[in-house]
């Protein structure tokens, strides 16, 4: 009998100490999507050295989270090595993509030497270039923290309902030629998760 109350006791032991280790999804300590740092691509696709210069779209993770008392919004959080509210000559684009309901969705942001434009999320085309619906949203460009976070109305992206994924969810960011240099507006250097160390789906939490 002793022996087994003392095996409840270690057993509720163990459980209290597992629970308290798993930290809640949707925090900049358990990320949707933690990418590896040094990795951003000439194209996206070859690796060079240094990185050094490029530490400001070197994506580390990105986050969503929700607040039980705005439930209507969604928090889409973006962190990047050293994050830089202007940029020395690159158009800097900063996106994170998703999907919900077979629906993709982005919210992004530019960043240019003259500062950054509004702060944009909405339905997006198949390629997950261009928007086909959006809002301007609010949000931050936190360069002391290197955190970018679009604040969104829930229904600017298809209203998601608790219980329910938002899935693929993908962190990227691309270097171009701005239009006034006159040089051609490819993405130059960029940073995919598809070397990513973690990435997995998030639960919406709350409803409107
Ligand atoms: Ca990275
Ligand atoms: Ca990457």
């Amino acid at each position: 009998m002793m022996k087994i109350k003392l095996l409840i006791v270690l057993l509720s032991i163990l459980i209290i100490t597992l629970s308290t280790l798993n930290v809640i999804a949707g925090t900049e300590e358990d990320p949707e999507v933690e990418d590896r740092i040094r990795d951003v691509r000439l194209f996206g696709l070859f690796p060079f050295l240094p990185q050094s210069n490029y530490v400001y779209v070197d994506i580390i993770s990105a986050w969503i989270s929700e607040e039980q008392t705005n439930p209507d919004l969604i928090y889409m959080n973006l962190k990047i090595r050293d994050l830089e509210d202007t940029t020395e000559k690159y158009d800097a684009i900063y996106a994170i993509s998703w999907f919900y309901n077979n629906n993709p969705y982005s919210a992004s942001v530019h960043i240019f030497p003259e500062g950054s434009t509004s702060l944009k999320a909405g339905s997006v085309d198949e390629e997950r270039n261009d928007f086909i619906d959006f809002v301007i949203c609010q949000g931050t460009i936190d360069i002391t923290n290197n955190i970018i976070t679009w604040i969104i109305p829930k229904n600017a992206i298809g209203n998601p309902t608790t219980g329910l994924k938002i899935t693929n969810i993908v962190p990227h960011t691309h270097l171009r030629h701005t239009e006034s240099s006159g040089l051609p507006m490819w993405d130059l250097f960029k940073d995919l998760p598809w070397n990513a160390k973690i990435t997995k789906d998030y639960i919406i939490k709350y409803q409107a």
